[in-house]
Formats: structure tokens, C-alpha cells, sequence
């Protein structure tokens, strides 16, 4: 089920990309009816019963003011129709359609017939249509999207009945802190490849002393003779300007180049204010040759935009570019009014700015993985990342969800694995790791990343306290989620700076490794001021910060400070399930969910623009 390539669909001279994102037509269905069955797809869904208009990409739960669609548990329906030219056909091209995210498990019919299956939400899958479609002339797309989480998916969640006046209700319950936002989240795009196209693309960097080195493998797919195959690869700096360029033709595998380039006095790759010039990109320009019909006979093309860095880790330290770093992170959701959990760009762009005007260089894309157009900034912008898979609160360990859980990750990082923003691998938040089963089961997991990539160091955001836990040990880093003052004697910021400078150096002690803080906080009501400082008042969330900001101050001047960075939670108020802990959502965010400051806000920044100009 795992696919080859995943690249992001992007034009080129050979390559043309059409969006399929817009209104759609959408109905959810009920318990007692199976559309499958009744083969809805097999029309035009307004055929089957009414329908309504539905934005992609978009959640669906906040769009109408149906309370009964956004708490629906089970599977909605979404169909439009789209033209494909006929040049298409003539041209000989592949047609492939590609969705960003369709959250949690989807089924894509083309003009009634079945093209893709995929589960697991907030990773991309494609699929090639080419035979199914029609050409000069209309066709048409439905898909039908489960929400349904049990003790196999990722996350995990579990069907409950609850006793109403009309009878039993189905209800999902789920013990992560986040709405189980569903719908078609991210773009949908068709695009075209030659027959003969690049597959995939695989970056790996390596610096020795001022010159940068890029290795690179090329996969491709495709009919023709294998021995006419050729591959060129070309570097282009960011302002477009030429800066090294190789032919390939060694072929080490069917169906692979490989190869490196060297740049001299190559620009690095770095973190935000950790350099004038953060988060510098080249362009790789992939060639694929048909030497049959000459050395210069292009087939298809691709573009991918790289960075130049190492990344080293020790069990005190984490480095880039030989340089230790500090996070000034957040952890975040991807979350707004209205759209839910749905790309937005100009939520997206808005956030970035927030980002850097706050000063922080660094999030964890809690819980899940975020739309490649969020991490495209990152990549730009020289904001690292701790990229997450949905592997979030996992309680009941089993093999059939270990598989899905490796899936998960598998899909991950050969969707990020070129990204040079991603510094650190996160398998999972919050998993019960007080239960021995933890134990093979995180062993297996990290086992697994690392076959894939062992460039990167692994992380899991943990809970349980060092001397509860079977899963640390198997991380190259050691991050944990506490809630001093907040879930642990609230209002009593008085404790912070001493449980949690001892939680960390026991961490540290236990297995010898660096550790960081991937949450703390406090829920906050904006505009509710209290003094002396009380809880979900502005100022308590001030006081919290600051006593946090002792603790870790203590840490990070130790002599050989093994303590490597801190994320509030959370970047902004989001929306949850509904608990009686929880006011419209959950509220530890320094922003409000409309992205305005709270005063932790201007706090915060004080801190993070002072330890930028002083690290
Ligand atoms: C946590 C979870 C996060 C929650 C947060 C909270 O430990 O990782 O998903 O939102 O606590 O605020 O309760």
C-alpha cells in the first residue's frame, strides 16, 4: 500500500497541474444507510438524495449550523465534475490525481469507477487515472470520507452508544485534546507526467569546510527501453544562477540514478535570526533523458527546492551545522474558525508572520503532519521543525495498529524527507508508556524510522514521568509535555521552578540524553484579569511563563547544559471536544484562535528576542 513517490505536484515544462479545489456537492450519510452498497457513486450524488455545498479544501463540521454534522460519525459524501482536455490524450500524457489530506480514510471514484483508497488522515496519496477518464469532455470525482477512529487507526478513538429519547446514538469517543476535524483537508490537484516521468527525488547533505555536497537518487517509472534512459541534474542558487551541474548515467538499480554535487563556498541552511541570510534554498533541477532521441532529449522535468545542512546530536546537544541549537518553540495545531483543520493561506501566511515577530524559530507540528504548503514555509522562512505523525495518545498497543503506526511514519518521511527544515523525527505524543508493551513497541517504531532515515534523531513527546516510562530510552532526545501549576496544583506557580528543573535533570540522568520541553501552560480566558494572579486570568498565564522561564534559564547556564530548547503550548487557542475543562476549546494559546495577542504574547517575545540576540 505504501506508494513510491510522493512528490508535491508542481509545473513544469513537461508537467501541468490543474486544481480541483472549489465547491463541491456533499451529503452525509447515516448509520442505516451503506452508499457504497447503494452505489451512490455510480451517479451523480444529487441522484441519491439532496445535497449540499461543500468548500476543498475545508473541515466540514463548522460549516453549516447543523449540530448533527459536526459531531457526524461515519462517512460523508463529496462529488464534482471537471473538464480534462483533450490535448491530454493526444499528447500521451499520464493523468494522476493527488489529494494533500483527506481526513481519516477516503475512497475516490472516477465517472463510477474505483481509483484510490487511502487511510490515515494529513498525509498526501496520488494515484494514477489516466484510463478512467474522458477526454474533451466532462467527468466526474466523489469520494466518500470515514471519520471513524477505533483501537487500529491513527489516532486512536473508540464507538460508544449513548441512550436518547429517540433511541441508542452512536457517539466517537477520543481521549486526544483536539476536535476530530474530517473532510477533504487539504488541496486536490490533477497533474500530468510524461509516460517516462521522475518518480522520486532523495536530498542528502553533507558540509566540509565551505563547500556543500548534495547526493541525490532519482527514481523514475515508465515503458521505454531502459537504455535510453539518461538523467541530469542541475543546482541553481536562489537567485537562479547556475552553481553545479552533473550528468548521470550511472545507473545503480533499474530505475535509479544516483549521484552528488559539490558546491564550493555553498550558502547553509539555518535557523531563523541564527543568520542574515535563514533558510537558504536551492532549486534542484531534475533532467530525465531519452538518449535515444539524443543527449539532450528531455522527457521530464522537476524541480525541488533544497537546503544545505548537517545535523549532529550528541547526549547533551543538537547541532546544526556544527552549531548547538535552542528551540523557541510552540507546539500548534493547524485550526481556525470556520475551516477547522482546512488549508487556509492566509491563515498560513498570517501564522508566519506571528512566528517571527514573536521571535520563536522552532515548532512541533502537534499532533499530526502539516499541509507541505506550511512546510514549505518553514523551509524558507529557516524555521525547524519537530515533524509529527498522528500517533497521538495511544493507550492500547497491539500489532495491527504497530503496522499502521509504521505506515504512518513510512508515509511521513518520504513525503518531508528532502525538507531541510525537518530536524527531528516526533513517533508519536503522549502514549501510555507506563504499560511494559510500550517497550517493543516504541523499540519497533524507532527501528523502523531509522531504516527509512537514520540522518535525523527521534523523539516522542512524553508524558509519563522518567521513572514511569518504558519508551525514553529508545529516543535520541527526550521531550516532555508538563502541566506544572496548571493540572498539577493549580495556582501554585511556586512549584514550577523546582519540579521541573528536577523532572529535567532526572531525564538526563536516567539515560543520558538531551532533553526539551515540548509543552507547559495555562489555559487563559483573553480579557480576564485577576490579580493576585489567578487562574485563566492573563495574568496568571504571564506569571506561569515567567517562572517557567527560571527553571529553564537554570537549566540552559548549567556547565554542560544538556537542555536544549522550550515550546509553549500553545501558538493559538483551538477548538477541542466538548469536556467541561474546556471554554470553546482549548485556551493555552499565547494568541486567540483570530490570531490577536494575549498578554503572554508580548511576554513571550520579550524572552524569545532576547535569547535570539544572546545565543
Ligand atoms: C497535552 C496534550 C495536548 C493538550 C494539552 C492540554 O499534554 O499533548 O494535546 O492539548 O496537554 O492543554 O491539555
Amino acid at each position: 500500500r505504501v506508494q513510491s513517490g510522493i512528490l508535491y505536484p508542481r509545473e513544469s515544462e513537461t508537467r501541468q497541474v490543474k486544481s480541483l479545489d472549489g465547491i463541491w456537492q456533499f451529503r452525509a450519510s447515516n448509520d442505516t444507510v451503506d452508499g457504497i452498497k447503494e452505489t451512490w457513486y455510480a451517479e451523480r450524488l444529487s441522484q441519491s438524495g439532496p445535497t449540499i455545498p461543500m468548500p476543498v479544501p475545508s473541515s466540514y463540521n463548522d460549516i453549516t449550523e447543523e449540530k448533527a454534522l459536526r459531531e457526524h460519525v461515519g462517512v460523508v459524501w463529496y462529488e464534482r465534475t471537471f473538464f480534462v482536455p483533450q490535448s491530454w490524450k493526444d499528447e500521451q500524457l499520464r493523468v494522476w490525481i493527488r489529494f494533500g489530506s483527506v481526513n481519516y480514510l477516503a475512497h475516490v471514484w472516477i465517472n463510477g469507477k474505483p481509483v484510490a483508497y487511502h487511510e490515515l488522515g494529513h498525509l498526501p496519496f496520488q494515484q494514477e487515472v489516466t484510463e478512467v477518464l474522458t477526454y474533451g469532455s466532462e467527468n466526474r470525482i466523489t469520494v466518500a470520507v470515514d471519520n471513524t477512529l477505533s483501537p487500529i487507526t491513527v489516532p486512536q478513538g473508540s464507538l460508544d452508544k449513548i441512550q436518547t429519547i429517540n433511541g441508542p446514538k452512536t457517539v466517537q469517543r477520543y481521549t486526544f485534546d483536539f476536535f476530530n476535524y474530517a473532510g477533504i483537508h487539504r488541496s486536490v490537484h490533477l497533474f500530468t507526467t510524461p509516460n517516462v516521468y521522475i518518480d522520486d527525488v532523495t536530498i542528502n547533505t553533507d558540509v566540509v569546510g565551505s563547500k556543500g555536497i548534495v547526493y541525490f537518487n532519482i527514481t523514475y517509472n515508465g515503458t521505454f527501453d531502459k537504455n535510453s534512459v539518461g538523467c541530469w541534474v542541475g543546482l541553481f542558487d536562489a537567485d537562479g544562477v547556475p552553481v553545479a551541474s552533473t550528468p548521470l548515467n550511472d545507473k545503480i538499480e533499474a530505475n535509479s540514478f544516483t549521484g552528488y554535487s559539490e558546491i564550493p563556498n555553498a550558502k547553509l541552511w539555518w535557523p531563523y535570526m541564527m543568520n542574515p541570510e535563514p533558510g537558504y534554498l536551492y532549486t534542484l533541477e531534475v533532467r530525465l533523458l531519452n538518449l535515444a532521441k539524443g543527449n539532450n532529449n528531455v522527457q521530464d522535468i522537476y524541480r525541488q527546492r533544497i537546503g544545505i545542512r548537517t545535523i549532529q546530536w550528541t547526549n547533551s546537544s543538537l547541532l546544526l551545522n556544527d552549531k548547538p541549537v535552542y528551540f523557541r518553540g510552540f507546539g500548534r495545531h493547524e485550526d481556525s474558525d470556520i475551516r477547522g483543520r482546512g488549508l487556509d493561506l492566509a491563515l498560513v501566511t498570517k501564522d508566519y508572520n506571528l512566528l517571527k515577530w514573536i521571535g520563536g524559530n522552532s515548532y512541533r507540528t502537534s499532533h499530526y503532519p502539516y499541509a507541505e504548503e506550511i512546510m514549505d514555509f518553514a523551509d524558507e522562512h529557516g524555521i525547524m521543525i519537530i515533524d509529527e505523525c498522528p500517533g497521538v495518545n495511544i493507550d492500547l498497543f497491539s500489532p495491527d495498529l504497530l503496522q499502521k503506526h509504521k505506515d504512518s511514519l513510512t508515509e511521513l518521511i518520504q513525503r518531508d524527507k528532502n525538507r531541510p527544515s525537518v530536524i527531528i523525527w516526533s513517533v508519536a505524543n503522549e502514549p501510555r508508556t507506563q504499560h511494559p508493551a510500550s517497550a517493543d513497541y516504541f523499540r519497533s517504531v524507532v527501528n523502523h524510522v531509522k531504516t527509512i532515515d537514520d540522518r535525523r534523531p527521534v523523539t516522542l513527546a512524553m508524558i509519563q514521568g522518567p521513572d514511569n516510562d518504558y519508551a525514553g530510552q529508545f529516543m535520541d532526545i527526550l521531550s516532555f509535555n508538563r502541566y506544572n501549576a496548571w493540572y498539577q496544583d493549580p495556582g501554585k506557580t511556586e512549584v514550577i521552578q523546582l519540579k521541573l528543573k528536577a523532572e529535567a535533570e532526572r531525564w538526563h540522568s536516567k539515560h543520558n540524553k538531551p532533553v526539551l520541553v515540548t509543552e507547559y501552560g495555562a489555559d487563559t480566558m483573553p480579557g480576564l484579569h485577576l490579580m493576585p494572579e489567578y487562574i485563566w486570568s492573563e495574568e496568571y498565564q504571564v506569571e506561569l511563563l515567567s517562572e517557567h522561564f527560571k527553571a529553564f534559564d537554570t537549566l540552559r547556564n548549567k556547565n554542560n547544559s544538556f537542555f536544549i530548547g522550550e515550546m509553549i503550548w500553545n501558538f493559538a487557542d483551538f477548538k477541542t471536544d466538548q469536556a467541561t475543562t474546556r471554554v470553546g476549546g482549548n485556551l493555552k494559546g499565547v494568541f486567540t484562535r483570530n490570531r490577536q495577542p494575549k498578554a503572554a504574547a508580548i511576554h513571550l517575545r520579550k524572552r524569545y528576542l532576547h535569547l535570539a540576540h544572546e545565543l
